[in-house]
């Protein structure tokens, strides 16, 4: 019938289409079959678990893949460098602790040697300082000295070293100290500088300060007053703020004794690791004459040996910018004296060892806000050198006790949250007070939340 209506060619043709279509669905129905049966499709499974599952096991078998070829890497590499020393045996282990960190810290370049019959210098010499910074601030109207009455800008500025702690613990002290300035800082409205970089290689350790200060000074006409504050020193009373009105006719503000300086030429009548330092030409002035003794070598050796001779308790060893500082007020106090500042009515540097032990009788009978000896502003671990191999004191004294001025000031920021350390010597937290559904009524204790040092005028010339 059919070949009656098309003709007896065109059925044939159909007829083959019919038989290759035939073969063509066989072929689908084998790879369908063979697909089901490597991959493993579930005998019942719908044509999304079935994608699901082919999904899987190329997934799989890519990330089964992966490992050969890691393994594949590391033969290759130990194979050709036929080296199994230590220090190739670690090159490609993903193990923190058997990784030796001191491999990444390998010295580029040639250091430049400086000229030794170039006498040292800071800089360009700069002896307009103070007018160019006035023209200045003249010009930039929206970054002023002073944020208020008896409030200047201010910038405190700290560092450490550009490499990793000589022991493993110190870096995390170290982490501790920023986070403790950091919260200070934020509380009383002052801006931060953390420096990692040796900025000038002749003035290698404590005297590194000197180079960076004068850059940020020169940097930064808008800060009234840099404070310095070294790493190992910490903040203990977090709502004690600097009365700046009494330093109005001073130019530099450090912790010490006039007698001890100008009478007993005491090497330690007063402390360089937390100062106030006001922006101008006397700051300039100051350090280029702070600056001689630094040079590292020769020059800071034979300083060393002067200073020890002329000042009173000072060991034998290479010049320090503490000894320098108060050899140069010493020396020449008609020049400097006058602007300078000794300060000792509350702890702008407070040493350790009298204050870390009293913290408990502290807390018993006073409050944070008075900076002195009842509640001291700064503690300082002087000799301690937590980043360092050796310092003064026991290695468990030092950081026992740097952990326990830690927590101090920080239980004055936890309180502003409902929490305190469970005891001084504990990482461990505890609440002070019961959560709340008007969080907003809670008052905290010391006012810190929104304290009025941090308040910042909103200017109505903008
Ligand atoms: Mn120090």
């Amino acid at each position: 019938m059919l070949e009656r209506c098309m003709g007896t060619q065109r059925v044939r043709q159909i007829q083959r289409a019919i038989h290759q279509s035939k073969v063509t669905f066989l072929c689908l129905f084998l790879t369908v079959v063979v697909l089901r049966g490597t991959i493993g499709a579930g005998k019942f499974g719908t044509p999304e678990q079935d994608f699901n599952d082919i999904r899987e096991h190329f997934y799989a078998h890519r990330k089964r893949v992966e490992p050969h070829r890691v393994l594949e890497e590391v033969q290759t590499t130990t194979s050709t460098n036929g080296d199994t020393s230590n220090e190739d045996s670690n090159k490609n282990t993903n193990n923190y602790e058997q990784f030796d960190v001191s491999k990444l810290f390998v010295d580029e370049g040639v250091q430049e040697k400086p000229d030794p019959n170039k006498p040292y210098s800071l800089g360009p010499k700069i002896s307009d300082w103070d007018q160019q910074r006035a023209e200045w601030l003249k010009n930039n109207p929206n970054f002023p000295n002073f944020l208020g009455p008896n409030k200047p800008r201010v910038l405190l500025v700290t560092g450490s070293a550009p490499k990793p702690c000589e022991n493993p613990v110190g870096d995390h002290y170290l982490l501790k100290s920023i986070k403790n300035k950091i919260d200070y800082c934020r509380l009383h409205g002052i801006e931060i500088f953390y420096n990692m970089a040796l900025l000038d290689a002749e003035m290698a350790g404590f005297w590194a300060k000197l180079p960076l200060i004068r850059k940020m000074l020169l940097s930064h006409p808008e800060i009234e007053f840099l404070w310095w504050m070294d790493s190992d020193a910490m903040f203990t009373d977090m709502a004690f703020e600097i009365p700046w009105e009494r330093y109005k006719d001073h130019n530099l503000v450090m912790h010490g004794w006039n007698e001890m300086i100008y009478d007993e030429k005491n090497w330690i009548g007063l402390n360089t690791g937390s100062f106030l330092l006001r922006n101008g030409q006397w700051a300039l002035d100051l350090l280029d004459a702070w600056a001689p003794m630094g040079p590292k070598g020769k020059i800071r050796d034979e300083a060393g040996k002067v200073l020890t001779r002329e000042l009173k308790g000072r060991p034998v060893f290479e010049a320090d910018d503490q000894s320098a500082m108060v050899y140069l007020l010493v020396t020449q106090r008609d020049k400097w004296g006058e602007k300078v500042y000794l300060e000792n009515h509350y702890y702008l540097h407070g040493y350790w060892g009298i204050l870390v032990d009293r913290y408990e009788e502290m807390i018993e009978n006073y409050h944070p806000g008075l900076g002195d000896h009842r509640w001291p502003l700064v503690t300082h671990f002087v000799g301690c050198k937590p980043c360092g191999k050796f310092g003064d004191y026991p290695v468990e004294r030092c950081l026992r006790q740097m952990d326990r001025a830690f927590n101090f000031g920080d239980n004055q920021i936890l309180n502003m949250y409902g929490f305190t350390h469970r005891s001084l010597g504990s990482k461990k937290v505890k609440r002070v007070r019961n959560e709340t559904s008007t969080p907003l009524e809670v008052k905290d204790e010391l006012g810190l939340l929104h304290p009025a040092f941090k308040a910042v005028k909103v200017s109505a010339s903008l």
